[in-house]
């Protein structure tokens, strides 16, 4: 069942069985060590993110002194990112999403990561959701409106949660305050990891 929790946001408790965790996790095992984490960087400060990330799909999300973009290729390694794994494509399909997704963003929150309240906007259509699908220990999510100062509520994502973040909501401020260590068992090494999947370019003509 999903929750209408403000205009667009769709939240999906435990969407996916344990076992579709464990399937997907193993997917995601695949790609990092295709394309291993690396350490975002703030563009002007040059500060590290305390999240890691990695990619997989067409395009991935990158940030470094030269600012935040899409990019074909690994940031470190040069290689193109790996496919997108059959099971989101077929995610983004079932919560009908249009057209294909472009990006899968990985982040990998250790204990005491956080990720500051942001909005996504890098992407050349906003015409199109961004999907969440949270794995491993429970994140403390913020959501707020389309303006830094608009009232802000908590939610809690749990492993197998996914959030689909379509109209209005898609350019809602947003970030992780913390997460509870030790709330799954899912992620061997601990820690959550969260995968968002993104169109990046506009959608093909219908
Ligand atoms: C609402 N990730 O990757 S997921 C991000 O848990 C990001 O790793 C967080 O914020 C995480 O940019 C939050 C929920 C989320 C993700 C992207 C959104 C909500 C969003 C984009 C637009 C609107
Ligand atoms: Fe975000």
């Amino acid at each position: 069942m999903a929750l209408a929790a403000a205009d667009g946001v769709s939240i999906h408790p435990n969407y996916l069985t344990g076992e579709a965790q464990a399937a997907l996790l193993a997917d995601i095992e695949a790609v990092i060590a295709a394309a291993p984490f690396f350490r975002p960087t703030m563009p002007r400060t040059g500060a590290p993110f305390s999240v890691e990330m990695t990619n997989c799909g067409p395009l991935g999300w990158v940030a470094d002194k030269n600012g935040y973009r899409y990019q074909a290729h690994h940031p470190e390694t040069g290689a193109p990112w790996p496919a997108m794994p059959e099971r989101l494509r077929a995610l983004w399909r079932d919560l009908g999403a249009p057209a294909e997704p472009e990006a899968c963003l990985v982040n990998r929150y250790p204990e005491g990561a956080k990720m500051g309240l942001h909005q996504d906007r890098d992407e050349e259509t906003f015409d199109a959701p961004v999907v969440s699908v949270s794995l491993g220990d429970t994140a403390v999510f913020r959501m707020g409106g389309t303006t830094r100062r608009a009232p802000t509520r908590s939610v809690r994502l749990a492993s197998g949660d996914v959030v689909v973040f379509g109209g209005p909501s898609r350019l809602i401020y947003h970030g992780i305050d913390r997460i509870l260590t030790g709330s799954s068992r899912l992620v061997p090494e601990g820690g959550r990891i969260n995968l968002t999947l993104r169109r990046v370019t506009p959608l093909p003509a219908a």
